[in-house]
């Protein structure tokens, strides 16, 4: 059992310590049998199963009574099911990405899909990157023109996560009402919509639902916009600002069962006549690992609990978070991977498993180079306004 203590630190309230202590006893029970072999049908049936569990009603506001994302809630979640089962984790972390700028902006009309991905009887998928913008967002060239009382869609994405099996995409295109980042809008688009289609699916490391989607005349009507025209990028940043938090609370996850595998592992194992842990050098491992694992916790709750308490930007919290806890958690498995000797690198391994499970937090969501950009302007920022 991993180290709880962190859920007494202020920044969480009594429902988070209960939703916690539930999601692990749910963990136990329901992730030791998932099916790998096949990634769509496993994610399908863990979107299920996390639907029917009631999980997936934090990773999205409640149609009916639309208050604010509990974000200490959704890194709580994601910690949790990233430490047992990373698929689980993006199964669920998907649902809330893929609707985050209709929890955030969008109509009564368009948060109907809510009480279905909240259910998990439909999946989403955020569609934002495209083949030649990744980082640089305002430089996308996915077009959507207005026809009669709608918009036509046309362009690529790639990267997209639950390409293939979502039912609805979160996607954004230029509508031209300025040169770049200010001339960009976000739209609800159904993945049956005509002209929709999956041109590519491609394969990763840690394998999960990934495509590239191809636009020719996808017509959407004028409901479709999330928003208003023009501000798809802040639309899209601020769903990020959240989210972003929560991709820090993966990573800790991971870095968390890591620890914990280290942890078994040196105190079993017999070295020069006496256990690992007895070693100076594995000592200041584990050191390291136990330092990055709290620093990194501090960073993701503190994010989160401040967006919770209403600040209506997190940027610079948020992209702290998840640089440090994404970059850590990848030296947290290295040195795990070292402690485990040659079965650190045995497929099929948890360490194997988790080194590759970490590498692409530190790109998706805004790669570690673009959060060092967003905690410097804001910090520069800041000094600039004493
Ligand atoms: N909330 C609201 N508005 C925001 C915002 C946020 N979190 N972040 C930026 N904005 C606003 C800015 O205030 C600015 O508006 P004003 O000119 O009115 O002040 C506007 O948006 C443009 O911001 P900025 O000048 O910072 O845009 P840049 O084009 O320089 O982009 C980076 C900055 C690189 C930080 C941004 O493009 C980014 O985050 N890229 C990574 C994208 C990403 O995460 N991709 C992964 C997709 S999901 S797998």
């Amino acid at each position: 059992m991993p180290d709880q203590s962190f859920l007494n630190w202020p920044f969480f309230e009594e429902r988070h310590r209960e939703l916690a202590e539930a999601l692990e006893y749910w963990c136990g029970k329901h992730l030791g049998s998932i099916d790998h072999s096949d990634t769509d049908a496993a994610c399908r049936s863990l979107v299920s199963m996390l639907g029917q569990g009631g999980w997936l009603t934090h990773s999205a506001v409640d149609p009916a009574d639309p208050g604010s994302l509990d974000v200490r809630a959704l890194c709580l979640i994601r910690e949790t099911l990233a430490r047992h089962d990373g698929l689980a984790d993006f199964a669920f972390a998907m649902q809330g990405l893929g609707t985050g700028a209709i929890s955030l902006h969008g109509t009564q009309d368009q948060r109907a899909w809510l009480a279905r991905t909240r259910a998990g009887t439909a999946i989403s998928a955020f569609a934002l990157s495209e083949p030649k913008s990744g980082s640089d967002v305002a430089a996308m060239d996915m077009t959507a023109t207005r026809d009669g009382n709608g918009f036509v869609l046309n362009g690529e994405k790639t990267w997209i996560s639950n390409g293939g099996i979502a039912d609805v995409y979160t996607v954004f295109a230029r509508t031209g009402e300025a040169p770049g980042a200010k001339g960009l809008s976000a739209f609800v688009v159904p993945a049956d919509t005509p002209g929709l289609r999956v041109a590519e699916r491609l394969e990763v490391v840690a394998p999960h639902p990934l495509a590239r989607l191809s636009f020719e005349d996808v017509r959407v009507d004028a409901g479709a916009l999330i928003g208003n025209p023009g501000e798809g990028f802040k639309i899209a940043m601020s769903v990020l600002d959240v989210f972003r938090s929560t991709v820090a609370a993966a990573a800790l996850g991971f870095a968390r069962r890591a620890l914990d595998a280290s942890l078994a592992r040196v105190q079993e194992r017999q070295l020069f006549g006496a256990p690992l842990s007895d070693l100076q050098m594995v000592q200041g491992h584990i050191a390291d690992m136990a330092l990055d694992v709290d620093a990194a916790a501090l960073l993701v709750y503190r994010a989160a609990w401040t967006k919770d308490m209403g600040a209506p930007r997190v940027s610079r919290e948020a992209a702290m978070a998840k640089l440090y806890s994404t970059d850590q958690a990848q030296q947290v498995i290295d040195k795990a991977v070292q402690l485990h000797g040659g079965d650190g690198v045995r497929v099929g391994g948890i360490t194997e498993q988790l080194y590759r499970d970490i590498r692409a937090l530190r790109i998706y969501e805004g790669a570690s180079d673009v959060q060092k950009v967003v905690i410097a302007r804001a910090t520069l920022a800041a000094a600039q306004t004493v």
